[in-house]
């Protein structure tokens, strides 16, 4: 598919789905550095703005195969806002439940962001992929609730209560190691328990265009901080973060773990 196509194909249904970023080969290449980094620093899931301190990630949150298309999703002036590793080990129950992703980040304008998510394991329906409710960007936000207790890995455990009317649209967006998925953050997407033999591993990524904010007023400071990866910032809603200078170095990890605990204070639903 062109880009244009790709494109096209995310706005009419809010998401698209295997879209190469990699080869499945430099997918193990990237895999095998996130574990040689988990070996060092413990568990790396749902740890936030890891572009700021490993190489790896940078490099594929910068790719240009990934920035020219979202580009044609948000524009041409864009900042790297977040990116996390959501890992599901194998045979685990941890799943997430049908939500939307802008309940919780509170931007002001919902298409000016787009979340990536990148395979480096097999992405399947047996290992626990997303599926995606086509459409359901175009419906606004639903109603959420929190801390369902069920195995829900969602920070604070939200769902959308009565989703079985969108479940059955739903379909699954399996992914082979190096393609990515890219949606809107009105999708309303979920995934289900890892029953496979190997770990199921995405790198999550969000884009946002500079002239969206956190909140009402976008008063500075109050949309945490990101990094212009293409065009420029004529905004400066967002404090700025740092790419890596080399992999782990200790400055960065320490500034990083402040970055993860302000991401988490910020965390909204509703
Ligand atoms: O990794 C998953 O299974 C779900 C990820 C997700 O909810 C998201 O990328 O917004």
């Amino acid at each position: 598919m062109s880009i244009a196509t790709t494109a096209d194909s995310y706005h009419a249904n809010g998401y698209v789905g295997a879209v190469e970023i990699t080869t499945p080969e430099e997918a193990l290449t990237h895999r095998r550095a996130l574990e040689q980094a988990e070996s060092q620093l413990g568990p790396l899931h749902y740890i936030d703005k890891v572009h700021t301190v490993l190489t790896s990630a940078w490099d594929l949150c910068t790719r240009p195969a990934v920035l020219d298309l979202v580009e044609e999703m948000i524009g041409p002036d864009i900042l790297l806002y977040n990116s996390t590793y959501i890992i599901k080990e194998p045979n685990t129950a941890g799943k997430i439940n049908w939500h939307q992703d802008l309940t919780y980040w509170g931007l002001s304008d919902p298409d000016a962001q787009v979340s990536m998510w990148l395979a480096l394991a097999p992405a399947t329906a047996e290992s626990g992929c997303m599926r995606m409710v086509p459409g359901s960007h175009r419906h606004g936000q639903l109603e959420h609730a929190t801390g369902s207790g069920d195995g829900n890995l969602l920070l604070k455990g939200q769902y959308i209560p009565d989703a079985d009317d969108l479940e059955v649209d739903a379909e699954v967006c399996s992914l082979v190691p190096g393609q990515a998925s890219f949606h809107h953050g009105w999708t309303v997407h979920a995934s289900a328990p890892n029953v496979s033999s190997d770990r199921r591993i995405g790198l999550n990524v969000q884009y946002v265009a500079p002239h969206t904010f956190v909140g009402a007023s976008g008063e500075p400071g109050a949309s945490g901080t990101a990094i212009a990866v293409r065009g420029s910032d004529r905004f400066g809603h967002f404090g700025v973060d740092q790419p890596p200078s080399a992999n782990l170095e200790p400055q960065a990890v320490a500034r990083w773990r402040e970055l993860d605990a302000a991401m988490k204070a910020n965390f909204q639903i509703g």
